[in-house]
């Protein structure tokens, strides 16, 4: 069959979308039509050309929802009309790694896995008669995609999937790290460095399980909105630190943090978030990817005087057993999933895409062209910064819309865009309405929190 689809020819270069030829599912695999996807800071690192197990050319993507169109011989666990998320880390449930209970690493397809091939060694995708390769299993920017039945997890039918998407990677990942990793207990208190969409959804996570101070650092100070949105109690901008971070927090969490999590892939964030968590029992984990080649350090005193350092892939996660947990949360209104979505772009604006994540803006409401006293129509944007909450639309109303998105309506009707009255109920499920936002108190400098021990 033909599939269209993003196709990285090359590091570094955008993404080209073309008719590809996608092969049926082998015995053990399933064709899934993808509905959905997110991108993610590790498309782009692997874009980047620095992943060591980037190949090209390649379908990017691994953060999609879509539903089983045909199944394989011998699948059992789902079947045609299924919806279900990829899974970059799968769940066979007979490795030795799925048995022994401890990890959520299956290690069944690995190795194909990080060589861009299906477990038989060979790729479904084909353009021009030469092979393409898959990407971290998923291959998820493509209208088609073929995946091992182990590698995709069955969800409920009416999660969205331009929300359920994002659990197959940020949500789980971020949600997944304070539950199933760190293990996070009610009462303690946390400090998450890094407020991007991992980072946020640790908040989350630390909020459902009821840490009781969560510090949030990032040196963008619109995160702090963010990060408050979704939990965060105390906002530090290292920029506005007189002296030493590390010493600012420890101070802060009054001795160091019970946990801390680095969302940022930086092995400079890594070292301070081990030495900001409290000495005898203070426990950080890394979850941002490092660039390859890169080493992270401490001095090993950090580790005797006892404090524990530990990753996590997919939020420690099992791939089929709790992502579908993961979506029934956030149906169930226990996690927020759509204030995380700035943007809904087609496939062919891709490329724009990736250029609105390098910038940081993708958490950002587009809200710098609206002029005085004028509102803004946004996809999925943040709510009103004041309240928190969405500013309600009013049926039948028209409203002046300033920036119209320049994608048009995602159902591709354009009087969505310009009267909101009609399909109401529809609108008001995907735009938001914003206020011009007043400008920006300029923030006090934090003067540097006296050390209270010396020796840590
Ligand atoms: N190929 C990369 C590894 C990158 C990496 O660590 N990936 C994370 C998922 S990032 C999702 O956005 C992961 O879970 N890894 C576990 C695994 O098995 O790959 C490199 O740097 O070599």
């Amino acid at each position: 069959m033909k599939t269209r689809a993003a196709v990285a020819f090359s590091p570094k270069n955008p993404l080209e979308i073309v008719e590809l030829d996608l092969e049926g599912p082998k015995p053990g695999e399933v064709l899934v039509e993808l509905k959905a996807t997110g991108i993610c800071h590790t498309d782009q690192y692997t874009l980047s050309g620095l992943d060591s197990e980037g190949l090209f050319p390649s379908i990017l993507g691994h953060e999609g929802a879509g539903i089983v169109r045909e199944v394989g011989a011998g699948v059992t666990s789902v079947k045609p009309g299924d919806h279900v998320i990829p899974l970059y880390t799968p769940e066979c449930r007979q490795c030795k790694s799925c048995l022994s209970g401890k990890t959520n690493l299956c290690t069944a397809i690995r190795a194909t896995q990080g060589k861009g091939v299906m477990p038989d060694g060979t790729s479904r995708f084909s353009y021009k008669g030469q092979p393409i390769y898959h990407y971290m299993g998923c291959s998820t920017f493509s209208n088609f995609t073929v995946l091992p039945e182990i590698a995709v997890a069955k969800i409920r039918d009416d999660a969205p999937f331009d929300k359920a998407c994002y659990c197959g990677c940020g949500v789980t990942t971020g949600v997944g790290a304070v539950i199933n990793t760190a293990k996070v207990k009610a009462g303690s208190n946390a400090i998450v460095f890094g407020l991007g969409g991992i980072g946020l959804n640790v908040i989350q996570g630390l909020k459902l399980v009821g840490a009781q101070m969560i510090v949030g650092v990032d040196i963008n100070p619109d995160r702090e909105r963010w990060g408050k949105q979704f939990g965060m109690t105390h906002f530090v901008n290292p920029k506005k630190v007189d002296g030493d971070l590390v010493a600012h927090l420890v101070a802060l969490t009054d001795g160091g943090a019970d946990y801390t999590f680095d969302c940022t892939g930086n092995v400079t964030v890594m070292r301070q978030a081990l030495e900001a968590c409290h000495r005898g029992w203070g426990e950080s984990t890394i979850i941002g990817v490092a660039p390859s080649g890169t080493e992270i350090a401490t001095r090993p005193f950090q580790l005797v005087t006892g404090r524990v350092w530990r990753g996590t892939a997919f939020g420690g996660a099992k791939g089929r057993t709790d992502t579908p947990k993961i979506v029934d949360w956030y149906m169930k209104g226990m996690i927020q999933i759509d204030p995380m979505i700035t943007h809904v772009l087609p496939l062919e604006k891709i490329n724009d895409a990736f250029t609105l994540m390098e910038e940081g803006k993708s958490m950002e409401p587009m809200s710098d062209t609206v002029g005085p006293g004028d509102l803004v129509l946004c996809v999925n944007a943040a709510p009103n910064h004041a309240t928190g909450r969405p500013v309600p639309l009013v049926a039948g109303e028209t409203y002046r819309v300033v920036d119209i998105m320049e994608y048009g309506c995602p159902c591709g009707r354009s009087d969505h865009l310009l009267d909101v009255g009609v399909d109401f109920a529809w609108c008001q499920t995907r735009f938001r309405l914003l206020p011009k936002p007043k400008a920006e108190k300029k923030p006090r400098k934090v003067s540097a929190p006296k050390e209270k021990e010396t020796v840590r």
